[in-house]
């Protein structure tokens, strides 16, 4: 009978990973690449944060169902055949949700050490997703401080960067003591998510969803939704200066991560994103299409970022040119001048 137990084509594996490549064409092709000890732990750590995300997202659930769903998603990821049928229509990752029993059941099979990290991150982050969600009820501002705002991504997206750390540091494959890089980690996840931030502006402002802090914001505009008005055009590129040197703060410490790293494959799935973080937010810099379109990076030029982003050497070389494209593009007359040539001298010494 212990035949029978034995699934030769393993569906419910292969459904994760079908889920991985329809929630995210970049992810899932890092996540594919990366060495086998570790490939499934990262596969069921993303698809676990990309359902509560999902939640985190919907703005038809109303709060008095969303704060308990984030608070208990830690123990909902132990319930065999758990799902959650009650997404919006237009959430885009409705059916991962659907079929989360799938996910469910994979992470029941990952090593105890991984489900205790993949655990212990998803509490903390829905907890600050949670606490962040009730907030914006009261508070149509969104995130008010450059504190919250480094709270705030601390949660959705520090806590990641930790929790992949310890990931590698007990899989063997990094040094056992790897995890001790706190600091550094959170600051891999904070200079991703503050990345998306500014590139979103508009599909967030769209959604009416808030995430420049208003301590920056307040210094161009009395109304973030304003900026994009074609009038507000000098308010607004001077503003995403000023949240652009906010994420640049952060690039010498990623720098510092990746030079740490010893494995190739985990190496390249840290450094792939950081690469595209920079370069994307060099072509936002100074450029109004951030408040008229979405900026992506062309297709071209990512081929060429992913299939060189292969040590650190060459990683800093990237980093040091777009941090020149950076540096060129910077005008004397924002008043972020100053402050954006330093923390670019900064990357420059780094590099
Ligand atoms: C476990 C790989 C590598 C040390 C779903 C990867 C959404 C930017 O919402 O989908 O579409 O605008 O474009 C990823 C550090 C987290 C931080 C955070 C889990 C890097 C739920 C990624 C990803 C740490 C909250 C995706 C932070 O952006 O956003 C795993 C080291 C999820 C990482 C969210 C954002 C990720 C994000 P959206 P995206
Ligand atoms: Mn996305
Ligand atoms: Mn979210
Ligand atoms: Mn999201
Ligand atoms: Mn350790
Ligand atoms: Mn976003």
């Amino acid at each position: 009978t212990h035949l029978l137990q034995i699934d030769p084509e393993n569906k419910p594996k292969k459904r994760c990973y079908e889920f991985l490549r329809q929630t995210s064409r970049s992810f899932a092709a890092v996540i594919q690449e990366v060495h086998e000890d570790l490939r499934d732990g990262i596969c069921i750590f993303y698809l676990i944060l990309r359902g509560m995300d999902t939640i985190e997202d919907d703005m038809t659930i109303p709060i008095e169902k969303k704060e308990p769903l984030l608070r208990n998603f830690h123990n909902l990821i132990f319930k065999k055949g758990w799902t959650y049928t009650e997404s919006g229509p237009n959430e885009k990752d409705r059916q991962l949700l659907l079929e989360f029993d799938v996910v469910i059941d994979e992470f029941l099979c990952l090593k105890k050490e991984f489900r205790d990290i993949i655990a212990d991150t998803t509490k903390k982050m829905g907890n600050g997703m949670a606490d962040y969600a009730k907030d914006t009820v009261r508070n149509k501002y969104g995130i008010m401080t450059i504190k919250d705002f480094d709270t705030y991504c601390y949660y959705v997206a520090g806590l990641v960067g930790i929790g992949l750390t310890g990931l590698f540091a007990t899989s063997g494959l990094e040094d056992p003591e790897f995890d001790n890089n706190i600091e550094l980690a959170n600051s891999m996840g904070l200079f991703l998510q503050k990345v998306n931030i500014t590139r979103d502006y508009l599909v967030d402002d769209q959604d009416g969803r808030k995430f420049w802090p208003k301590e920056i914001w307040s210094k161009y505009t009395n109304d973030l939704s304003e900026l994009k008005k074609p009038e507000n055009a000098t308010n607004a590129l001077n503003c995403l200066s000023d949240i652009i040197l906010n994420a640049l703060q952060h690039v010498p410490d990623c720098l510092t991560y990746m030079s740490r790293l010893k494995e190739q494959t985990v190496f390249n799935f840290c450094a792939i994103p950081q690469v595209m973080a920079i370069a994307t937010l060099s072509i936002c810099f100074r450029n109004h299409d951030v408040f008229k379109k979405v900026v992506k990076l062309r297709r071209g030029e990512s081929v060429k970022l992913i299939l060189r982003s292969k040590n650190i050497y060459e990683v800093a070389d990237i980093f040091r040119y777009y941090n020149r494209v950076i540096i060129n593009k910077n005008d004397p007359r924002d008043p972020n001048y100053l402050k954006i040539s330093m923390a670019c001298g900064q990357i420059e010494q780094w590099c």
